[in-house]
């Protein structure tokens, strides 16, 4: 059923014990709306229990809270209310959604939201779901702490691009305003999240080395090998280096992943991304989006690079 944020709030106003979760492979906007709905619920006298099956990357470690987030045991969770953040449907939460027994309830702003929650709100012009947690916050008035203020500008920030995306609007400038008027300190959370380890920037040489370009140089690729992938510890950000490169209108980016799988991230200028993802079963934005394809690296990046190519033919820019 479609909510609106005061049919939300009323939905957490009467549950006592929830579980909040986001999806795996866990990234700013995620973490960042997972804890900050953490905070805003513990402020309101609920039980509260986060989830995530997946490991915390180390740049996100420094929001407060982030050591309460647990991993979906064996164990079932019986409580009132389950509530899927950044995620647009059921398989995006790993196990977490077997290890819960409650109503599901869906905030999302991914354009390819399959609606598979019980009561979901999904706005695909927020730049982040953290935008729609402080709409949510309003709404409850919930007053905006310290820590709630980091999450949730980390959240936007992330998922923005520090306010360089096309899905920066003129509200989530406001609200970063209003986060920093509560405490946040963009200098020092840019901080946190731009410190990488020797091993991750050594692994960006190597993988800078395999930039290809196909369709007249309109698309640049990146591949990581699983080896360079293991040693890197974290790749994100990688696919913003060909992105930058002059006429480059899609960057993609192939990973080789366990089980003859290649996790496929596809970024654009103008184009719409998320059709081409959706059509490899994954899913997301319209110039940020993602998928798995089975099969080797080659495979991947031969599949992939003719769908974008025949998507930019069909595409006048
Ligand atoms: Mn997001």
């Amino acid at each position: 059923m479609e909510m609106s944020f005061a049919s939300i709030a009323a939905l957490l106003a009467a549950a006592r014990s929830l579980v909040i979760t986001g999806h795996v492979h866990p990234d700013g906007d995620c973490l960042g709306s997972v804890l900050a709905l953490y905070h805003g619920l513990v402020a309101a006298g609920k039980k509260v229990q986060m989830l995530i099956d997946d490991d915390i990357p180390a740049m996100y470690r420094f929001m407060p809270g982030v050591e309460l987030i647990g991993k979906p045991a064996d164990a079932k969770f019986v409580c009132d209310a389950l509530v899927v953040l950044d995620a647009s449907d059921a398989e995006r939460i790993g196990k977490v959604g077997a290890a819960v027994e409650a109503p599901v309830i869906n905030i999302d702003h991914h354009t390819s939201n399959v609606k598979f929650a019980d009561y979901w709100l999904i706005d695909s012009q927020a730049a982040a779901t953290g935008e729609l947690i402080l709409r949510l916050f309003r709404e409850m008035k919930t007053e905006i702490t310290e820590d709630i203020a980091i999450c949730l500008y980390t959240a936007i920030a992330t998922d923005c691009g520090f306010f360089k995306y096309a899905n920066t609007s003129p509200s989530t400038l406001r609200d970063a305003a209003y986060l920093m008027e509560c405490g946040a300190q963009p200098h020092l959370i840019a901080e946190q999240l731009d410190t990488r380890p020797l091993a991750t920037l050594t692994a960006l040489g190597k993988v800078l080395q395999t930039l290809e370009f196909h369709a007249g140089g309109q698309i640049a690729t990146i591949s990581v090998t699983r080896e360079v992938g293991e040693y890197a510890q974290n790749t994100e950000g990688f696919i913003n280096y060909p992105r930058t490169v002059e006429g480059v209108e899609v960057a993609i980016m192939f990973k080789e992943a366990e089980d003859k799988n290649v996790r496929v991230s596809l970024r654009s200028k103008n184009i719409d991304v998320s059709s081409i993802a959706l059509s490899f079963g994954g899913g997301g934005h319209m110039r940020a989006a993602g998928c798995t394809v089975t099969g080797s690296l080659k495979d991947a990046q031969a599949k992939v690079v003719t769908a974008v190519t025949e998507a930019l033919d069909r595409t006048p820019l």
